[in-house]
């Protein structure tokens, strides 16, 4: 009989939480603790995979749909990183924009192993820019109701919410969150984090070791609103190579295509969610890996290229409250145009432009039921 924990850290797209689960990792490694982590994603080929895997860590991805909705995919690869790894731990990353985790993946997995794995409350990260403006409590642009909707529930199911970039507001606007979150969500535990910096991760690790997930009835979902939501955040994924005659500097390209993906997407699209690049080199390692969380955010390098590159291979996920067809002729018109300006040619590998469907999760308990 194996003994493992599983946690899962949600949270909306670009909170942090492949940021944080890195540094989980890393933390509970040093306590001498076996790690497994599981990703998900609507496409194949995570950024986020890769980077982790380069950790060292053993990983498994989940794609073409979310744990919910993918339940005996999220067992397979469990069972599969028992197999390789057997972690004392598992660590899962959910997709970004989904909610009713407890009832779909948390439940249903306590109900098949039983004394064999404990499962640890569920996390939530927060963005807190975008928390306060999708909250309500600062203007600003944010979302639209349903997407709001998707939002408010991922919060409302949280044990523990953790209000992560710590760095990015003064000590009152976070006071201010806090306080706000503790009168809507009075059951949840508040805790504050930098993943970036590792700061508040150890005092989270104690707080989600502290007890075991509850047994409370799951909440309540309407899913056509749910479903709605989803679809309203228009999904890009696509490749590229691009070449030029001499080398040129891959961090000032992602930072310029970004910026004006931004611009473009001001005018054109609705609220950016998350986008993220990479510009991996056709040889070596070196990698960049770009974010843009929020319209009005500017574009980090996360990763950055040791040198110049003559030729690479560019990875851009998007998320953004708009037409995945817009999203398309958008970055393809700055591509275009930063092609031009920086005396470049591009030649399109992949493209995948969609809105998710339906979440039609394969299981959904609420405690007291048994499996549907
Ligand atoms: N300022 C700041 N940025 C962070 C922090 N943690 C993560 N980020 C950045 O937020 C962006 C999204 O992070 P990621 O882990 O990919 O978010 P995910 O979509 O929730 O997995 C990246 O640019 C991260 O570098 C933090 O503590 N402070
Ligand atoms: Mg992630």
């Amino acid at each position: 009989m194996f003994h493992a924990r599983y946690i899962m850290i949600g949270g909306f797209l670009g909170a942090g939480k492949t940021t944080a689960i890195l540094k989980i990792a890393e933390q509970l490694h040093e306590r001498k603790m076996r790690v497994g982590l599981i990703t998900n994603d609507q496409s194949s080929g995570l950024v986020d995979t890769t980077m982790l895997g380069a950790h060292g860590f053993a990983v498994e991805e989940i794609t073409g749909g979310c744990f919910c909705c993918k339940f005996n995919s999220l067992v397979e690869a469990s069972e599969k990183l028992r197999a390789e790894a057997r972690p004392d731990v598992f660590l899962a990353e959910p997709v970004g924009s989904c909610t009713d985790l407890k009832a779909t993946v948390s439940y249903p997995l306590r109900q098949m192993y039983g004394e064999k794995v404990s499962i640890a409350p569920l996390s939530v990260m927060i963005d807190p820019l975008r928390a306060l403006r999708v909250l309500g409590i600062e203007p600003g642009k944010s979302f639209s109701p349903k997407v709001r909707y998707i939002y408010n529930k991922q919060l409302e199911e949280a044990d523990i919410i953790v209000i992560n970039k710590c760095d990015v507001l003064d000590d009152d606007r976070l006071d201010n969150l806090q306080q706000a979150l503790k009168a809507k969500f009075p059951g949840a535990s508040v805790v504050r984090t930098v993943a970036r910096r590792n700061k508040g991760i150890s005092e989270w690790i104690d707080l989600i070791d502290a007890t075991d997930l509850g047994v409370a009835a799951s909440m309540e979902m309407d899913y056509d609103e749910y479903a709605q939501g989803e679809a309203l955040l228009g999904w890009l994924n696509a490749s590229f190579k691009i070449e030029a005659t001499e080398d040129f500097d891959g961090n000032s390209l992602l930072e310029h295509l970004g910026s004006q993906i931004q611009i473009q997407a001001e005018t054109a699209a609705g609220e950016i969610a998350h986008l993220k690049m990479t510009l991996v080199p056709e040889t070596g390692n070196d990698l960049a890996v770009a974010n843009l969380v929020g319209g009005d955010a500017a574009t980090e390098l996360s990763y950055r290229l040791v040198e110049p590159l003559q030729c690479g291979r560019l990875i851009l996920n998007l998320r953004a409250e708009c037409d995945p067809r817009n999203l398309q002729a958008i970055v393809e018109q700055v591509l275009q145009a930063a092609c031009r300006s920086h005396r470049l040619s591009v030649t399109h590998q992949q493209c995948d432009a969609f809105r998710p469907g339906r979440p039609t999760p394969t299981h959904r308990v609420t405690t007291t039921s048994s499996l549907e």
